[in-house]
């Protein structure tokens, strides 16, 4: 009785821990939002600001949401003529006691193959991996098709 009790309380107690610190204690994710979007036929896009605490380099490995079968870090570059192409990263490095920001027409997360539309107004749940084994959820706001930053 008293272990099966004692599980039930760790449990509870890692269930209500603030996202912040779930895991990656070295990495703080700030900032993070979303743009809505009409339907589903097109990937959404979603923005943060990731800021390396630690004294050791921290590399995001992966995504997940139930928003999106396929959540991907996308970079962009434009080139001489100016079109703009986004190629996909395996990987993003924050290097120690530096900030990567996401933000339109840079880093950004691309969420492929949408499960549902993404409504202004709304959230949704985001788990970002790191190479040390930890990984953090954030709630992403999601802001009006127009935003161009967080707090619009
Ligand atoms: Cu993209």
């Amino acid at each position: 009785m008293r272990i099966s009790a004692g599980a039930t309380l760790a449990l509870a107690l890692l269930t209500a821990a603030p996202p912040a610190f779930a895991g990656g204690e070295d990495v703080v994710v700030e900032d993070a939002w979303s743009r809505a979007s009409i339907g589903t036929s097109r990937p959404g896009a979603a923005y943060m600001t990731l800021r390396n605490t630690g004294d050791e380099p921290v590399v995001v490995t992966g995504l997940s949401t139930d928003l999106a079968m396929m959540p991907m870090i996308h970079a962009t570059a434009t080139d001489e003529q100016g079109v703009s192409r986004m190629t996909h990263m395996e990987e993003l490095e924050i290097p120690a006691g530096e900030v990567v920001a996401l933000a339109p027409g840079g880093l950004h997360l691309m969420l492929m193959d949408l499960q549902r539309p993404m409504v202004e107004g709304e959230s949704f749940s985001l788990t970002v991996d790191f190479s040390d084994g930890e990984s953090i959820s954030v709630e992403v706001p999601i802001r009006g098709m127009a935003a161009r930053g967080p707090a619009d």
